[in-house]
């Protein structure tokens, strides 16, 4: 019995070592494709030391002071360097404005650390022609990439690599309460303090929710439900889908968000600026996502034009200041975030939500999505903070350990489980034998 019991231990001791090397091996993998990507860009998206520059409308500014130092300093204790631009109109117009901030921003960029930029109030944008046209805030994310506009219509309808590349070397975020519906200027500053309360009390722990997502998906996408939700297990295990076609309704998607049980929804319904549009009927209206006391912090867009922020009364900015919500990436025209994988997988990593939508526009693969289907992607764009992560507003916390992601922590389950089932067998066996 003691020869018996030698070689068992030998086998467990055993399968804890081959497991351990799948782990290893699969870890090194992801480390090896993620500094890949990262050589090629040569971004680490590290927040330790970068710098983010935050332009705030100068007609708001003083009623967000205090709000504006909090939100400084908050970014400095991630290790950032924070410089806020009292932003006044030059009187040249919008066009000029926007290629004002985005050449100071290029220049910087080529001696700088620059990580991303915060618009917040109303600030500058420019449209894009594709068809459709459509405010497009690539523009402010690719810094070296050509912008033509041939028919000086003050409307770009070409982007090439020109000396650099048509990828986006930092990312932007807008946070803009300039268009709710109605909004004078005391209810914009109210909504913006508003905005970056919870966006301290998520930074400081007080606002959290359970580390879910909810995959929401109406009819014309349902059929592939499992594939959808498959690409964001990298951020998020722990999922809710609902994608059955008659379950999928404007009441039940309303009641849903009232619930307490999600950090992200990820929704995919068709939808004009103003409204999402059920099938077969029902509307989930802005004045509904107003009048709703949401409770999810994140959202995932994949609805038409929901981000169109050049319209009064779009959905996603309602989205952004209604009760707990800290950040909505959606897309200002036709189209959404097509293989949503490779947003999810750098969001699993702690990456900030900026950086994660920075990088899909570089690494989807198919021919659907990022910089290989402007049609699709060129209207993505965050409302909101991008430097917060899913697992703390403070990135420098890191997962603590937690072995949030992907492979390791399901491996590491496993390793437990064969293990202990193993032990089971084993000591049964020895018991019987004895
Ligand atoms: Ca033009
Ligand atoms: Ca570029
Ligand atoms: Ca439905």
């Amino acid at each position: 019995m003691e020869k018996s019991f030698y070689s068992k231990l030998f086998l467990i001791f055993f399968i804890i070592i081959l497991l351990s090397s799948i782990n290893l091996a699969i870890d090194n993998a992801a480390i090896q494709e993620n500094s890949d990507v990262l050589n090629k860009k040569g971004l680490t998206g590290s927040a330790s030391g970068s710098i983010i520059y935050i332009y705030v409308n100068s007609t708001i500014y003083d009623g967000i002071n205090s709000s504006l130092t909090q939100f400084k300093s908050d970014l400095e204790k991630t290790g950032r360097q924070i410089i806020i631009f009292n932003h006044s109109p030059s009187g040249l117009g919008m066009f000029s404005d926007a290629d004002f901030i985005r050449s100071y921003c290029a220049t910087q960029f080529a001696i700088s650390p620059l990580e991303g930029v915060i618009f917040v109030g109303r600030l500058p944008y420019v449209m894009y022609d594709l068809g459709q046209i459509f405010p497009c805030d690539l523009y402010f994310m690719d810094l070296d990439g050509t912008w033509t506009d041939s028919d000086g219509n003050h409307i770009y309808e070409g982007h090439s690599d020109g000396a650099g590349d048509r990828d986006p070397e930092i990312w932007l975020g807008r946070i803009d309460a300039s268009t709710l519906n109605g909004s004078d200027i005391n209810q914009e500053i109210n909504a913006l303090n508003n905005y970056f309360l919870k966006n301290h009390m998520y930074r400081n722990g007080s606002l959290r929710r359970p580390h879910r997502e909810l995959v929401y998906i109406d009819d014309t996408w349902s059929a592939d439900a499992a594939e959808w939700a498959g690409q964001s297990i990298y951020a998020y295990q722990n999922q809710t889908i609902i994608a059955t076609n008659a379950i999928t309704t404007d009441t039940h998607y309303e009641n849903i968000l009232t619930n307490t049980s999600y950090e992200m929804v990820h929704l995919f319904v068709h939808s004009y600026y103003y409204e999402h549009v059920w099938t077969p009927s029902g509307t989930t209206t802005t004045a509904e996502i107003r009048s709703i006391d949401t409770k999810p912090l994140f959202y995932v867009l994949f609805a038409c034009s929901a981000a169109d922020f050049s319209q009064t009364n779009n959905i996603a900015t309602e989205y952004l200041f209604s009760n707990n919500t800290l950040a909505v990436i959606g897309s200002s025209k036709r189209g959404g975030l097509y293989e949503p994988e490779w947003f999810f997988r750098p969001l699993g990593q702690n990456k900030s939500i900026g950086y994660s939508l920075m990088r899909w526009f570089s690494d989807a693969t198919l021919p659907s999505a990022g910089l290989n289907n402007p049609s699709n992607s060129y209207g993505m764009t965050i409302f909101g903070d991008p430097t917060l992560t899913i697992l703390r507003g403070d990135p420098s916390q890191g997962n603590g350990g937690g072995g949030i992601p992907g492979f390791d922590f399901s491996l590491s389950l496993l390793a437990v489980l064969v293990l202990g089932i193993v032990i089971i067998l084993e000591f049964r066996k020895d018991s019987i034998n004895c």
